[in-house]
């Protein structure tokens, strides 16, 4: 059987952090699912559609990639598509409670095992919230998404700007 595990997040935008964990994922198991989980209280700057399109255009390369959206609990997403492991990076120790916690009641819901894959130090401090704001405040966020994503934050903030 195929060996596969799940990369879950919001993906609001992916950045070079998100892929570089994807990347390694899918160095080390056969089919690497990413889910794009929708969470009803956070709006979001992209639409979940928008997230996937980016997500597909960007991992096509890897070639054993799947991207999808998922609302509900992770754990479920894992059990329809037979995924016993969920791979996540880490950035630095402050995301290691909640990730823990997140762990633990995930493996105790359903068995399924977390894997942490430790952040490219280049990467340790890049998330999508970040991203969004020096990208507002005019900030260059060139080195920190793919090119794809770049476009598409400028197109988007030139819009709400207007
Ligand atoms: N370097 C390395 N990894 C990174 C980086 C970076 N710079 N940035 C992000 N990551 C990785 C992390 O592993 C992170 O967890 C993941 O990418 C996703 O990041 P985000 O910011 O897009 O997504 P989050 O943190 O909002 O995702 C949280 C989930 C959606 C995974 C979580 O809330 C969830 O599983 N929700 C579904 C509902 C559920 O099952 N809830 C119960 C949980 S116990």
């Amino acid at each position: 059987p195929l060996r596969r595990a799940v990369c879950p997040g919001s993906f609001d935008p992916v950045t070079n952090g998100h892929l570089d964990i994807i990347a390694r994922a899918s160095k080390l198991y056969d089919v690497v699912h990413v889910a794009v989980m929708v969470n009803k209280s956070k709006e979001g700057l992209f639409t979940i559609d928008e997230r996937i399109e980016l997500l597909r255009q960007v991992t096509a390369e890897y070639g054993n990639v799947r991207v999808e959206s998922h609302h509900g609990l992770l754990v479920d997403f894992c059990k329809d598509r037979d995924i016993p492991a969920i791979v996540k990076g880490l950035r630095a120790v402050s995301d290691f409670d909640y990730e823990l916690q997140m762990a633990q009641m995930n493996n105790g819901l359903s068995g399924v095992e977390t894997l942490f894959v430790p952040t490219n130090p280049t990467y340790s401090f890049l998330s999508s919230s970040l991203v969004k704001e020096v990208a507002a405040w005019g900030g260059d966020v060139s080195h920190l998404v793919p090119p794809l994503v770049l476009e598409a934050l400028k197109e988007r903030l030139a819009q709400r700007a207007g």
